[in-house]
């Protein structure tokens, strides 16, 4: 008997560990919206997973609903999506343990982001960095979703989580099926350093709901074209990564690129003009997202239903793997 889920199903996760950038959003959240339309959608708020950098229970209360805040602001309908918290729906944790029994400890150790975060926070190395990716399995898998919106950094991730049901299924039969990520035209976004990814715990993000004075000036601090040295030199739109950001906030950006190759344009009216798309951009979510965190409790009811809601799908799934795992 295959119990492989025929509904196209997708599923992804957000960590609650600082404000919200425009790589979460043209990387992964832009893609929650759109799929919600054509899929059943389950967009989960991951506080056990932001528990591995963030200690502080206050700020993750609050981080966890400014996100739910947020991510309906961008335009996640309750009415077309379940959104929850993880920690409102544990059975994850109890489906996470029984998978660490079929994962080598070597698939944990070789995944790039515990490489990354080991070296971003030496003195924290602590035990769920390295389970990470099969707490996201199990997240992932105890809906039986399909489709993983997500950025590419989240690529390894997602073939380790393929590894751990081909390895379940491989012991206990057919009970899982391999999750696909889904990528956005934007699946890497850089950070204002314009070298690596933006980050909320790294310093360089630009977030997109913040007061148009704080984007301004997290736009003007990027690093531009660091080949062009004067305003007369031409610039280089293919790898300045203000230039390429233009793609996203407005349908003329090959015409400010031909500004910047023949130098009538500067690095800086070019960030100049990016800050106030941006800002534009995202006016009337800002808006919503004060709005919505001037009524928590109706935020706090949504992601309650969304929690309920999907009690019978986890109930079912953990059912059947107890079962086949021999559990009683
Ligand atoms: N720079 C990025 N470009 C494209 N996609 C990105 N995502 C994050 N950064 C970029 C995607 O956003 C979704 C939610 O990410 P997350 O908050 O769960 O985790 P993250 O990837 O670790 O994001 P941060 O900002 O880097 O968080 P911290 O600093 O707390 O670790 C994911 O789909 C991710 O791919």
């Amino acid at each position: 008997m295959t119990t492989t889920a025929v509904t196209p199903r997708i599923f992804s996760g957000i960590q609650p560990s600082g404000a919200p950038h425009l790589g979460n959003d043209l990387g992964a959240i832009r893609n929650y919206v759109r799929l919600q339309a054509e899929y059943e959608a389950i967009y989960c708020i991951v506080d056990y997973h932001a528990l591995t950098s963030t200690h502080d229970a206050a700020t993750l209360r609050t981080r966890t609903r400014e996100m739910a805040a947020t991510l309906l602001s961008l335009g996640l309908d309750p009415e077309r999506c379940t959104l929850f918290v993880q920690s409102h729906r544990p059975e994850c944790t109890e489906l996470a343990w029984l998978l660490t029994t079929v994962t080598p400890v070597s698939w944990l150790e070789r995944t790039p982001t515990y490489k990354e975060k080991k070296q971003n926070q030496p003195d924290d190395i602590n035990h769920g960095l390295l389970t990470y990716p099969v707490l996201q399995a199990a997240d992932i898998i105890l809906y039986k979703a399909t489709m993983v919106p997500v950025g590419r950094d989240q690529a390894a991730h997602l073939e380790l989580s393929r590894e751990i049901v081909r390895a379940f299924n491989n012991r206990y039969g057919d009970t899982f099926p391999e999750p696909q990520a889904v990528y956005t035209e934007a699946p890497v976004v850089l950070g204002t350093d314009g070298v690596r990814k933006m980050s909320k715990s790294l310093g360089n993000a630009i977030e997109v709901l913040a007061d148009p004075e704080t984007v301004r000036k997290q736009v003007m601090g990027m690093v531009t074209d660091t080949t062009r040295a004067l305003r007369k030199d031409p610039g280089h739109p293919d790898t300045c990564n203000v230039c390429q950001l233009q793609r996203f906030f407005g349908d003329d950006h090959e015409g400010l690129w031909e500004g910047e190759r023949t130098a009538q344009t500067g690095c800086v009216d070019m960030k100049k003009l990016l800050a106030a798309r941006i800002t534009d951009h995202y006016a009337a979510a800002r808006e919503r997202y004060l709005e919505l965190m001037a009524t928590p409790d109706r935020v706090d009811e949504i992601l309650a239903a969304g929690a309920e809601r999907l009690k019978p799908l986890a109930t079912a799934t953990m059912a059947e793997v107890r079962e086949r795992m021999g559990l009683r």
